[in-house]
């Protein structure tokens, strides 16, 4: 059945490509410059497909393409760039059954999460149509007669769009979409463990591209490959921006790369997101929304809910139903319209969340449930795990660090200050909740001396956003500000025009110089 998916989206076939590194089916493979990258699935570890990853001189030919492109690219008006998003919404549109297949197949969330990301593609879509006619900027009153001040905004340069496996359609859209529409021609290079999905959204993009013989080619080029390809694309100074999704380590030499050539990234790192339950909350909601944030993706989201810091009164009382909620979730195929819970995207993902598991009883936690893996007949290759729930310390060095897998942990709290400094006191800032009907904890929270992340929700849980917003996070996360808001802004460049219809040429801050 997976064999039979790949090759009925028949996305490889045209030699125009822009795809680099052309992907087979099941058991062939392609000659090329570079190493093999075999992609599996994690519903059952077969292999769905083989590739020859990108070269050097292949990625060197990448961005030499993709400058080109820019430089047409950004002569072409900005709605007509728009037209062309609205193209590729429609086109994600008729495809997104066949999209969301191969979400759940090459990254193993479940389809109805797979469906919504295909949405949120369709939704970036829209929204940067809309934006293709607001790209403007403001017009400011100046301190000299007869002058006036304005702003513009600019195309940027060429962009490269490295993301990660858990969002392997939506992250590239959000990037991609705007920065299409703010003129900048794109280089993608996605995840390893998930490059059939990018291939997918890049044959849908240039089937697009015959209806506009009037936009270059290359204004959209995936590059498949390992961290060598990364490293060629942060170093490239004819790269002036490098948007990146993925681990702290990762995001780190991200950032240096490109800092030392005094280029711009907009970062989008870990998460390990927390959630305060007050006594004033409503149990039903709050136990709703902490379910789906904390075993959604199976664990595996940015915005995963990994620390639910509940006040005293409530803690047993939540525990226990969370317990039995537990217990009743189905786990297994994430193909299966049932299924509430996929497997883990590898072995490596189950080896790590069962360190964490083991550090936090060292530390002291107890584990109320889960944690075990769950062999699936047929599936054995697969990595389904019961998600756990843990109760332990707030500081225990565990809770601090992010694992990628649906670890819950329940932390208990006396007081609302304490809850938001518990909150506050992890490395990483990106998604976070407060589930209470008491508007002094509601506005607390939400106030400069309350949570501190880039998202912060109430009475709704941490992950599952929407894309209107400006999406990311501070410390650890990377202060990146992705997707919705005025988030364009990050792909275009600010000229500050002063102009002067005087007969006269006085001098700022009123200096004289005669
Ligand atoms: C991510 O995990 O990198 O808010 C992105 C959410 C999704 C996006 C997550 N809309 O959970």
């Amino acid at each position: 059945m997976i064999s039979q998916l790949v090759e009925q989206l028949d996305i490889y076939s045209d030699p125009k490509s822009k795809i680099i590194s052309a992907v087979m089916g099941r058991n062939r493979r392609l000659s090329g410059e570079s190493a093999p990258l075999r992609v599996t699935t994690p519903i059952d570890g077969s292999e769905i497909a083989l590739f020859n990853m990108a070269s050097k001189s292949q990625t060197e030919q990448v961005i030499t393409n993709a400058v080109d492109a820019f430089i047409s690219l950004r002569a072409i008006p900005a709605p007509k760039r728009g037209e062309f998003i609205r193209e590729v919404g429609s086109s994600f549109r008729k495809h997104k059954q066949k999209l969301a297949e191969l979400i759940t197949l090459e990254c193993g969330k479940i389809l109805q999460e797979s469906l919504g990301e295909v949405q949120e593609v369709i939704d970036i879509c829209d929204f940067a149509v809309g934006l293709s006619r607001q790209l403007h900027g403001l017009t400011i009153v100046s301190e000299r007669p007869n002058h006036r001040m304005m702003e513009q905004w600019h195309p940027l340069g060429p962009v490269a769009v490295i993301s990660a496996f858990n969002f392997p359609m939506a992250v590239w859209a959000w990037n991609a979409m705007l920065a299409i529409v703010c003129g900048d021609s794109v280089i993608w290079k996605p995840s390893e463990k998930t490059p059939l999905c990018a291939l997918a959204c890049q044959s849908l993009i240039e089937e697009t591209l015959k209806q506009f013989p009037e936009l270059p080619d290359a204004l959209s080029q995936v590059v498949i490959g390992d961290y060598s390809v990364g490293e060629l694309l942060t170093r490239d100074a004819r790269i002036p921006l490098v948007s990146a999704t993925g681990s702290v380590p990762m995001g780190r030499k991200v950032a240096t790369t490109v800092a030392q050539r005094l280029g711009r990234s907009l970062l989008e790192l870990g998460g390990n997101n927390g959630m305060i339950v007050s006594p004033s909350a409503d149990i039903e909601l709050a136990l709703r929304a902490i379910v789906f944030s904390a075993v959604g993706t199976c664990g595996q989201r940015c915005t995963t809910l990994r620390r639910l810091i509940v006040h005293e009164s409530i803690a047993d009382e939540l525990l226990s139903r969370l317990v039995k909620t537990y217990a009743g979730l189905p786990i297994g195929d994430p193909t299966n319209p049932k299924t509430l819970i996929g497997p883990l995207i590898d072995q490596q993902a189950y080896e790590l969340m069962q360190v964490a598991i083991d550090q936090a009883r060292e530390a002291g936690g107890t584990v109320f449930y889960g944690g075990e893996q769950i062999t699936l007949q047929g599936k054995e290759g697969g990595f389904y795990v019961a998600p756990t729930l843990i109760e332990i310390g707030g500081t225990a060095e565990v809770v601090k660090r992010e694992t990628f897998a649906p670890i819950l942990y329940l932390i208990r709290y006396s007081d609302f200050a304490e809850a938001v400094k518990i909150h506050n006191s992890v490395p990483q800032g990106l998604s976070s909740a407060v589930f209470t009907n008491d508007l002094r904890e509601s506005e607390f929270f939400l106030s400069a001396a309350g949570s501190d992340c880039g998202l912060a929700n109430v009475n709704i849980g941490t992950s599952g956003a929407e894309i209107g917003g400006a999406f990311g996070g501070e410390k650890e996360t990377g202060g990146g500000r992705e997707s919705g808001s005025d988030a364009w802004k990050n792909y275009m460049r600010r000229t500050t025009n002063t102009i002067n219809y005087g007969h006269d040429i006085p001098l700022a801050q009123g200096i004289k110089f005669d």
